[in-house]
This record gives structure tokens, sequence and C-alpha cells, in this order.
């Protein structure tokens, strides 16, 4: 079954988001088979952004998510990996659609509260960066009839 990697970073968990992230994702019909929250390692920062390194912004992307907690969490779902990309939003919160995560509560590129991965070969290397096996809870709900053909 289909996983994505999904951060709420520093802004998200300072501005009390945590919950209101999980529950449009909970509510589209997604299961949550990983959550923890943690303080970002400068190395887990950089191994996370490494396709960014030559970038600009690199130095001040590691320094915010390694600057207060973060909540990482692992969705299953069919199709889950795009599907999580419209429900966050595009990258610079001024241009997100309302409805989206980032288009409902951002205003800045630089807080725009959420991570997700970008395709399901970025997911599986993702959830191998920030989560063991151990970690991740197989589970299926009981309602899922309810939920898929
Ligand atoms: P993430 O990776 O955080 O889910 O964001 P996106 O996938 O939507 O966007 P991205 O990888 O292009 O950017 C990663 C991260 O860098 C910040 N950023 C980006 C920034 O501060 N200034 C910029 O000009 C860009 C392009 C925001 C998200």
């Amino acid at each position: 079954m289909e996983r994505t990697f999904i951060a709420i970073k520093p802004d998200g968990v300072q501005r009390g988001l945590v919950g209101e992230v999980i529950k449009r994702f909970e509510s589209k019909g997604f299961t949550l088979v990983g959550l923890k929250m943690l303080e970002v390692s400068k190395e887990l920062a950089e191994q996370h952004y490494g396709v960014h390194k030559e970038r600009p912004f690199f130095k001040s992307l590691v320094e915010f998510i390694t600057s207060s907690p973060v909540v990482a969490m692992v969705w299953e779902g069919e199709g889950v990996v795009t599907s999580a990309r419209k429900i966050i939003g595009a990258t610079n919160p001024l241009m997100a659609e309302p409805g989206t995560i980032r288009g409902d509560f951002g205003i800045n590129i630089g807080r725009n509260l959420i991570h997700g991965s970008d395709a399901i070969e970025t997911a599986q290397n993702e959830v191998s960066l920030w989560f063991t096996e151990e970690e991740l809870v197989s589970w299926k709900p009981t309602i899922s009839p309810w939920m898929v053909e």
C-alpha cells in the first residue's frame, strides 16, 4: 500500500496546528501508520533537504527546521502521495488555493507549515530516513469497507 511522509514544521507546531493537520488527513480517509514528535538534528535536516544543498535558501531551511520541534508522520492509502500534496497546497502559501493547508494558514514561503513527499520514490526514501521499521504500524481501520470499495 502507498505511503507518504508528512512533517508538520516548527511553525505549524508552534501555531497549534497539529490537530488541524491530522484531522484533514484523517477526514480524507487516509490511515496514520507512524507518528512522532522530535527535535530535528542538523544531520537529519541536511539529509532531508539534500536536494536543495546548492540553493540560496538551504542554510535558512536547515536552521528553521532544527529551531523547534517537528511532528513527523507516515500516512497510508491509495494515491496518498499525490493527494497529500493537493491537501497541502502550493509551496508558496500566497499562491496556495484556499481549502489547502498552506492556503488556509500561511502567507510566507519560509513558513509554509508542512512538508509532504513529492513522489512515490521520494516518499519511500523519506519514510526510511525519518522512521525505523519498528516505529511504523501496519493496521487496517475497521471502517475501511465504508471508505474503499
Ligand atoms: P517541502 O519540501 O517543504 O514540502 O516544500 P515543497 O516540496 O512544496 O517545495 P520545495 O521542495 O521546492 O521547497 C522546500 C522548502 O524550501 C522552502 N523554500 C522554497 C524557500 O524558503 N524559498 C524558496 O524560494 C523555495 C523554492 C519552502 C519549502
